[in-house]
């Protein structure tokens, strides 16, 4: 897979040289590239802002280096192996929400192009063009609001990277995930337990060394449901109760 991330902070984008993703990377597994902005801006200051139209408080991303910026990345994917056209992963609060679903179908493209931005966002004539020929979606990570999307793509990047075939060292690893698609799909992950057996006077749950798969999994899921009840009512509405018969079954 492919990633190309055009911003201001290319420092803040460091910690893709870190563990999961740096290790992806290094194998080649994935080929991410970092571009600076102010490279496609022509003025003595490197000016990539101004006021916006119509007044109000903050400043508006200019059009013509994100236009110069973003032909050029689009242009490049001639060299390398064919990747097609990329996805365009517009980071902004005013997007649709960043879902373990959209992770899966963007972990499925083989190249993304990431503009995170700072001030009050790009001017729109940006992402209206290129929604004329790419597949553009505009994202958040969450209902609140941060400085620029660099922290939002790092979390998408993270989500992502992590799905792709060899990534994680077990493929099993993500399949009980919270929102995770399948039987235990919309519940929240319970406690887990390691050595040693007893932990400043703390035990482990008994039935985790019973040897039982099937008390195991329903421990399990029973767990997931105390927990996500008491931290995500809002998902318990929207669970498939027979989910739960099929999940004890095939333990
Ligand atoms: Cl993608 N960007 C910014 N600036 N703030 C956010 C966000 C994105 N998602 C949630 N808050």
């Amino acid at each position: 897979m492919r990633l190309d991330i055009v911003t201001i902070f290319p420092e803040y984008l460091e910690p893709l040289n870190v563990s999961l993703v740096g290790k992806a990377r290094a194998r080649g597994d994935l080929d991410v590239r970092v571009h600076d902005l102010r490279a496609w801006t022509h003025d003595r200051h490197h000016t990539v802002d101004d006021t916006p139209y119509g007044g109000g408080p903050g400043m508006v991303m200019k059009p013509d280096p994100w236009g110069e910026a973003l032909d050029a990345v689009l242009e490049s994917g001639a060299d390398g192996p064919d990747v097609g056209e990329p996805v365009l992963v517009v980071p902004t609060p005013s997007g649709r929400p960043f879902t373990q679903e959209l992770a899966v179908e963007l972990s499925g493209k083989p190249w993304l192009v990431f503009t995170p931005a700072r001030y009050e966002g790009i001017d729109r004539r940006v992402i209206d063009a290129y929604a004329e020929r790419l597949d553009v979606r505009e994202v958040s990570i969450g209902d609140y609001v941060l400085a620029g999307g660099e922290a939002p793509v790092l979390v998408m990047v993270e989500a992502i990277a992590r799905l792709l075939p060899g990534v994680l060292g077990n493929a099993e690893s993500h399949r009980d995930d919270s929102f995770a698609p399948g039987a235990m799909a919309d519940l929240l992950e319970g406690p887990v337990y390691t050595k040693p057996p007893e932990w400043r006077g703390r035990g482990i749950p008994e039935v985790l060394v019973s040897g039982h798969h099937g008390k195991i999994a329903r421990w399990r899921r029973d767990q997931a449901l105390a927990r996500t009840t008491a931290h995500r009512p809002d998902l318990i509405a929207r669970c498939d109760p027979d989910a739960f018969d099929k999940h004890d079954r095939a333990a």
